[in-house]
């Protein structure tokens, strides 16, 4: 699928190059790792499940404002996104106390954390991901104290949205982990978001649905995976395993793994045809003279209606606005419609 030269390979993504310099592609794999490279395995289809996951949420914080790396879905495992200058510290959001706190701390997994924790760890997999804190983080040089500030601030915000968001789908947001790099001297959230990077609980039964299930051998990963995949396809009113389509990402329009799709925005106006009696339009034309507007001569009333919808170009677009029309936004017998793709997204 990838044509590119691999320029990197982790522990769950490949990156190759795309022809523009300034783009990759990031590429999904199944295999799974726990404990910083130490525990491998495969969770049989993760890629294709972390990809619709990550670029959903991706869209959906795109959508709040924002800025990350997501460009454009190619397929089932691949995107394409900016090339980043990444900063090698993960930043880490916590609500609940879980994992490496839990354990720091002496304490049961499970309680609330208000205000939550940020943590920073610098990413080496060689040293287990240490925590490290701010000032080390500057002195190293890996970040300037104003980027680690918008760092923490960017997570916090990115948080408050996905708890809000995670709840309305019956999931709790325990933690997650969260890497951000420089783009044309802009900060952009990097990486991915995915059960791989965060954990979390079902709501009612407390389960984990992330790769806590394989880092602790509780079995079911595959199938918590999907079940995370569904809420969020759901919430967002996909159809499921569309891999994506393009209600969810109005900015940078996603691409589905067989057709390429555009959103376009279209306005249409729908007028009576000429000659055809128009009793609102006469009601208000009296009502504007009674107002003291005398010389208003004639008014007609029409409707304004706003679609937005995907196609494959944009004649097929004008088609389909057209056909939709006749059918029911307009009546053919008394009224005039005209369509305007105003926009292409
Ligand atoms: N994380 C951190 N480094 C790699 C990953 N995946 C994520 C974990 C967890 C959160 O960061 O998946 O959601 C906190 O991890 P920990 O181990 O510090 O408790």
């Amino acid at each position: 699928m990838n044509s590119g030269e691999l320029l990197y390979e982790g522990k769950g993504k490949r990156i190759f190059s795309t022809p523009d310099p300034e783009q990759v592609v990031m590429s999904y794999k199944d295999e799974a790792t726990a404990f910083d490279g130490a525990k491998k395995g495969i969770i049989k289809d993760k890629g294709i499940v972390n990809n619709r996951i990550s670029a959903l949420l991706y869209a959906m914080l795109a959508e709040q404002g924002i800025a990350t790396h997501l460009v454009k879905v190619l397929d089932e495992r691949n995107v394409v996104v900016k090339k980043l200058a990444m900063i090698p510290v993960e930043v880490v959001v916590r609500n609940r106390l879980a994992g490496s706190l839990a354990k720091r701390l002496g304490r049961e997994e499970g309680d609330v954390l208000n205000p939550p924790v940020v943590e920073l760890f610098y990413k080496s997999d060689a040293l287990h991901d240490p925590m490290i804190s701010e000032s080390v983080a500057v002195a190293m040089g890996w970040a300037t104290e104003l980027q680690l500030q918008k760092m923490k601030e960017q997570a916090l915000r990115i948080n408050h949205i996905l708890k809000e968001f995670f709840d309305g789908i019956g999931i709790i947001l325990v933690d997650f982990k969260l890497e951000f790099g420089y783009y044309q001297g802009q900060l952009l959230l990097g990486d991915e978001i995915t059960p791989d990077g965060c954990r979390l609980w079902d709501k009612v039964s407390l389960q984990k649905m992330d790769k806590d299930r394989f880092r602790r051998d509780l079995g079911g990963e595959e199938e918590a995976y999907q079940e995370v995949a569904r809420r969020i396809e759901t919430a967002l009113a996909l159809p499921q395993g569309c891999r994506m389509n393009n209600a969810v990402n109005r900015r940078g329009g996603l691409i589905g793994p067989d057709r390429r799709y555009t959103v376009f925005k279209a306005n249409i106006y729908v007028t009576l045809k000429p000659g055809v009696l128009d009793p609102q339009g006469e009601a208000v034309k009296n009502s504007l003279h009674v107002l003291n507007y005398p010389n208003v001569e004639e008014v007609r009333i029409g409707k304004y209606i706003q679609v937005l919808l995907q196609g494959e170009d944009r004649a097929t677009a004008q088609r389909e606005l057209e056909e939709m029309s006749d059918k029911l936004l307009a009546n053919p017998v008394i009224e005039d419609y005209r369509v305007e793709i105003v926009e292409v997204e």
